[in-house]
């Protein structure tokens, strides 16, 4: 099938999605998400592992303004619901996700890195949410997913001011979680994804599914919840061979990063 807003390709284990709308600066329209949904679907057949990136000078610009200024406001509801949904399948779905960031990634492009699971970013990175100023607020998850990220504090200043912020500012506020220099982040991202992709399918399923809802409850529950995965993934024979090919020298230790 003929691609309009994205590329893919899937390289080894990994299913490398690239934004592809350079000239809007990988705005997101209506089809450009239907694009979106339907590559997230067929990685998860294809592949055990997810990078998503931008082709051109930024990650994404967010939401379509062009598209969004002609809605009436219940198409904005219905859009804003079908980004969660599909952003959704990201964050709790059946691959890891890992994004690689440059340029902007604003509004709606924030909200699709806060969907994913591991954020690289590159030095020309920048963050911001410009709803404010646009006279719009987020709807893309931000609110959800962006805050528990950064924290409330953070994302109110950067809504209420316009506030941009470089990216080492975006690793100390846990928006992202790898710095590298410019140009790096896809391969940065791809070989992490690779990594990813070599742990159990069950784990990764409950480190990506469990761990955000267990974030959600109380601690007791929490605990309680824990307790059961852990029980339930210790008895999968693939977790039986992984733990003897430790305990008979098979495979490596845990590396030490002071060595
Ligand atoms: C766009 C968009 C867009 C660029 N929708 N067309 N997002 C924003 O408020 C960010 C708006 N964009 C920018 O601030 C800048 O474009 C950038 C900082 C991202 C990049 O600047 P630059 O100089 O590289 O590019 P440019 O010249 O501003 O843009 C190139 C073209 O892309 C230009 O169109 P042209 O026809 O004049 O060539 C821009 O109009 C177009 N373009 N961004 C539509 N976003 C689910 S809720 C989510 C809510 C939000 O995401 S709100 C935040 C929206």
């Amino acid at each position: 099938m003929e691609l309009t807003y994205l590329t893919y390709e899937v390289r080894g284990d990994v299913a490398i999605l690239g934004l592809n709308r350079p000239q809007k600066r990988n705005a997101i329209s209506d089809a450009f998400v239907e694009e979106l949904a339907m590559l997230v679907r067929r990685a998860e057949s294809e592949a055990k592992a997810g990078v998503i990136h931008g082709h051109g000078p930024h990650f994404c610009a967010g939401l379509d303004l062009a598209e969004h200024v002609k809605k009436t406001p219940f198409e904005g509801v219905h859009g804003s619901r079908r980004w969660h949904e599909v952003f959704g399948w990201m964050q709790k779905g059946k691959l890891p996700w890992f994004a690689a960031l440059h340029g902007a990634v604003v509004g709606g492009g924030l909200e699709l890195a806060s969907s994913v699971h591991v954020r690289v970013a590159d030095s020309t990175a920048f963050f911001a949410l410009p709803e404010g100023q646009r006279g719009i607020f987020v709807g893309g998850g931000a609110s959800v997913r962006s805050a528990r990220l950064m924290g409330l504090a953070r994302m109110t200043d950067m809504m209420l001011t316009g506030r941009s912020v470089d990216v080492d500012t975006a690793e100390r506020w846990n928006l992202v979680q790898y710095v590298v220099p410019e140009g790096e982040a896809l391969e940065k991202a791809i070989a992490l994804a690779a990594h990813a992709a070599t742990n159990a399918e069950i784990s990764n399923y409950a480190i990506i599914n469990a761990l955000p809802r267990i974030q959600d409850m109380s601690t007791d529950d929490g605990l309680f919840v824990e307790s059961f995965i852990a029980s339930f993934t210790a008895t999968s024979p693939e977790a039986e061979e992984r733990l003897n090919a430790f305990l008979t020298k098979k495979v490596g230790k845990v590396a030490n990063p002071n060595a």
